[in-house]
């Protein structure tokens, strides 16, 4: 490596090798130590080596950044580590290079021929938004032929005579190449232009001259604010359901155009002040607490920040709204669990009882609607229930007609779901209904119902015509059963026997 002149007010680093080797004595006899530098374009290996991961611009010749150390009980130590860096160019050709701002092609191994030759050019580095003073000077291109033969130089392309013209210039006899203006990387990254050596040994040849990247823009939100929905019992799982997303026109390899997220605050801050989680670098929104409740913090509304330079440098802040979705975490619940009431035998269709019920969830949901299952009291199957037209109403009739005579008392248990399953395992609410069976009084029956009799037409007065016997079904309470004759234009039948 050398000393760069101080022809420019930067320095351009660009080596790709070991820089140099830290060591952390921590007294007990380790030799690799777990180190972190906080600049990220520097990585520092367990046995202390300092690398390069990304080209640095250098603004005053050095740069001077942290590493942390963690000793063996896991303390972290931060010290200070300050490197004065010099630029070494890796040229991909030996046969042209960069040193003190000069960029010499040397002749070629051979040095016999003078054939024309095809140059490999480093490409040459200007900062943007630099403040001149104009022209400044890049480089200087020097041919080792200029030792024997006048050169001269121009320049084609891009930034010269072709739009945006005017850009760089190159001194005819000197080869000084030289910027005119301040260069804007978001407008024009790099250029292409041709070097013509008026010199039959050499071909025309491209140099490129990259724009190097200054942190001039801030983050932009994509939009604002951010909409997410995510269903209360999310939490469990940790669910991530919602990006937000920042751009930034600056380079998107370098700290100064990759952004990084943070949730500054939370509104509400219930039931905890951290429910949701930001990725960093994705800006991926996640579920952090398991306890989110739609029925008492429907929304919430998150402040968030995206900044450049790892969130240390510009900023920008937006707002991700999150509606929390219901989900059925409240079972239903009868308003009544101890119901008794009477219902006449015989009847098939009487309404038995009608059950309310009441549910948190969102209403006219299927979290929300309720149906209704008799679990136990109904052998014989009597009984159904159906859901009312409120959607949380048990309406419970019968389905065959009970009979006093044989049950006179059912209790039923019954209990009430909603139509969407609960998203855990929750208590059903159960209510108890005693069905009383009311006796009515039903008419004595003759057995058979009809019966046709012959007799002769000259049977005597008084002659038995037959037996002809009637029963009560209300055997439950001693009726007395009366019997008549209506008989059309037979006045004269009596009835003369009555038995009970
Ligand atoms: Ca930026
Ligand atoms: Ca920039
Ligand atoms: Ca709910
Ligand atoms: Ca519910």
């Amino acid at each position: 490596s050398a000393p760069i002149s101080s022809h420019t007010s930067s320095v351009i680093l660009i080596i790709f090798k070991c820089l140099s080797q830290i060591t952390f004595n921590n007294c007990d006899g380790r030799t690799r130590t777990l180190f972190q530098s906080v600049d990220k374009r520097f990585d520092v290996d367990t046995d202390g080596t300092v690398t390069l991961k990304r080209q640095v611009t250098l603004h005053e010749g050095h740069k001077v950044f942290s590493v942390h150390a963690w000793d063996s009980s896991g303390k972290k130590h931060t010290p200070i580590l300050e490197h004065v860096v010099f630029i070494c160019h890796m040229s991909p050709s030996n046969n042209a290079h960069i040193s003190a701002g000069v960029l010499t092609f040397l002749k070629s191994s051979t040095g016999l021929k003078r054939a024309k030759r095809g140059w490999v050019i480093p490409p040459v580095n200007v900062p943007e938004n630099s403040r001149g003073p104009f022209p400044m000077k890049l480089v200087q291109i020097k041919s080792d032929y200029a030792l024997e033969t006048r050169m001269q130089y121009s320049i084609t392309g891009e930034g010269a005579n072709q739009d945006p013209k005017g850009i760089f210039t190159v001194e005819r006899l000197s080869g000084n190449l030289y910027v005119t203006q301040p260069l804007d990387r978001e407008k024009k990254a790099s250029y292409k232009v041709t070097l013509d050596v008026n010199n039959i040994a050499e071909k025309p040849m491209e140099i490129v001259i990259n724009v190097i990247d200054q942190n001039d823009n801030k983050p932009v939100f994509t939009q604002n604010p951010f909409n997410g929905y995510v269903h209360e019992a999310a939490g469990k799982g940790r669910c991530m359901f919602m990006t937000v997303t920042a751009t930034d026109a600056d380079d998107p390899d370098t700290n100064n155009g990759i952004v990084s997220y943070a949730i500054v605050s939370q509104e509400p801050q219930f039931p905890k002040p951290n429910m949701f989680d930001i990725n960093v670098l994705s800006g991926t929104i996640r579920v952090r607490e398991s306890d989110m409740d739609r029925e008492q913090w429907p929304r919430y509304t998150l402040l968030i920040v995206a900044a450049d330079m790892e969130g240390d440098g510009l900023a920008a802040t937006g707002t991700a709204v999150i509606t929390i979705t219901d989900s059925n975490d409240n079972p239903p619940q009868f308003e009544q669990t101890l119901h008794t009431v009477s219902v006449p035998e015989n009847k098939v269709g009487a309404v038995v009882a009608k059950l309310t019920a009441t549910d948190e969830d969102e209403v006219g949901s299927p979290t929300w609607s309720t149906k209704y299952r008799i679990i136990s009291g109904d052998k014989g199957g009597f009984f159904n229930v159906s859901t009312g037209p409120s959607q949380l109403e048990g309406i419970i009739t019968t389905v065959k007609p009970l009979d006093f005579e044989k049950t006179k008392q059912y209790v039923l248990s019954v209990i009430v779901e909603n139509d969407d399953p609960f998203v855990d395992s929750l208590p059903t609410s159960t209510a108890t209904v005693t069905v009383n069976v009311e006796d009515v009084n039903e008419p004595p029956e003759f057995n058979p119902k009809e019966k046709v009799i012959f007799k002769s037409e000259d049977s005597p007065i008084d002659t038995e015509l037959v037996a002809y016997t009637a029963t009560d079904p209300d055997t439950g309470k001693s009726q007395k059963i009366m019997l008549s004759v209506h008989a059309l234009g037979w006045n004269r039948i009596r009835m003369c026997k009555v038995n009970f």
